[in-house]
């Protein structure tokens, strides 16, 4: 069985095994037996997760997947314990947005597989990366002092080591091998859809604005141009908290949720590159070249991007803007684009919010009765 996102333990039908982790509670999905996730899955599952298979096979600490018990990291293995711990000052770090916001430091939440895969790898590579630079330190600090002129009047003439020669040559190999394999996976993944895409959108960079056209029966194609202050009440997005300044557009690229979109992306004047942070898109536009890339995206929303090759005076005044919507809201809104894209995003919007308030209602109402 395959479970994408959840929120809890994640258990197998077919093998009765369970995955627990605070690492990848909400990423890692898949079967131990069956080796039905990614082989960078795997990987981090190996490495990271405290992944636990059933008590019956026996290996390490356990989480059962009988009748929905549920799981927990044995943190009495002091491996997991610090690891867990560091998990969780990471998390404590990530933003809570599809847009940047202030004090960011870590990667947007991801939106898609892929996102989710080069955020581990960034956290992966970074297990490297402190301790060598640690090491490096403390290895400068013992030269300074320990062989600081002063301390040595007559200096040694050692020229050569064996051992140290082998060691340092070998161990950057291992290191950087088990950077590789990871890294060469990924980027596999990165231009490898899982599926056939049903939706292509072509994606133009002009200086300095975004071109869009659907690739479907009846044309649909619009400029995707940054909101500018005074137009903010003509576009009813004047909430600045969703419609943030410098990132918001007048017409966003609408796409259905949980569908692998294919994304062509060229340039009719100079270079621009096509960024979307939380999709783990990043792909340049180059005129007269055609770039192919994809995303899945898993959750509804508004997701923001910029462009990312300096491309000319108002470089920075290009955003870019997703809209990921339910198949239903997308078929909607792609019949009345054809014939009038602003007309369609109002549309779009005012039946997205009221979708959004009928849900606040019945929250209250549940609480009302709650009380
Ligand atoms: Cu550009």
């Amino acid at each position: 069985m395959i479970g994408r996102g959840t929120a809890g333990p994640v258990s197998s039908e077919r093998h009765g095994i369970t995955q627990v982790s605070w690492f990848c509670r909400s990423t890692v999905t898949g079967c131990v037996k069956c080796r039905s996730y990614s082989p960078v899955v795997q990987l981090r599952l190996a490495l990271n997760c405290g992944f636990k298979r059933s008590q019956n096979e026996g290996l390490g600490a356990t989480a059962r997947a009988d009748s929905g018990a549920r799981g927990r990291i044995d943190v009495r293995k002091p491996l997991y314990a610090v690891l867990t711990l560091l998990g969780a000052l990471l998390l404590a770090f990530k933003a809570h947005a599809a847009q940047p916001v202030d004090w960011q430091i870590n990667f947007q939440p991801a939106a898609t597989e892929i996102m989710r895969e080069i955020a581990w790898f960034n956290d992966y590579t970074l297990w490297f990366i402190v301790p060598i630079s640690i090491l490096v330190l403390l290895l400068l600090i013992i030269v300074i002092l320990r062989f600081r002129a002063g301390a040595n009047p007559t200096p040694s003439k050692t020229s050569h080591n064996t051992t140290i020669e082998v060691v340092w040559t070998l161990g950057p190999v291992i290191i950087l091998l088990f950077l590789a394999i990871p890294s060469f996976q990924l980027l596999t993944a990165q231009y490898t859809p899982p599926s056939e895409p049903q939706l292509t959108v072509k994606a133009v960079g002009y200086q300095w604005y975004w071109g869009y056209e659907y690739q479907v029966e009846e044309e649909v194609s619009f400029d995707s141009i940054m909101l500018s202050d005074d137009d903010r009440a003509s576009y009813g997005k004047e909430d600045r908290s969703e419609y943030p300044r410098l990132l918001a557009v007048d017409n966003e690229l609408v796409v259905p949720v949980d569908t692998t979109v294919r994304l062509l992306v060229t340039a009719a004047d100079v270079i621009h590159a096509f960024a979307m942070p939380a999709f783990g898109v990043k792909m340049d536009a180059v005129p007269g070249r055609l770039n192919e890339t994809w995303f899945h995206a898993e959750r509804e929303g508004l997701y923001y991007g910029q462009c990312s090759e300096l491309c000319g005076k108002d470089h920075a005044y290009m955003p870019i803007a997703i809209r990921v919507v339910s198949p239903e809201n997308y078929g909607t809104w792609l019949a009345a684009a054809a014939d009038d894209v602003e007309a369609a995003n109002a549309q779009l919007m005012a039946s997205i919010s009221d979708a959004k308030s009928s849900i606040e209602v019945a929250a209250t109402d549940a609480q009302k009765i709650k009380e």
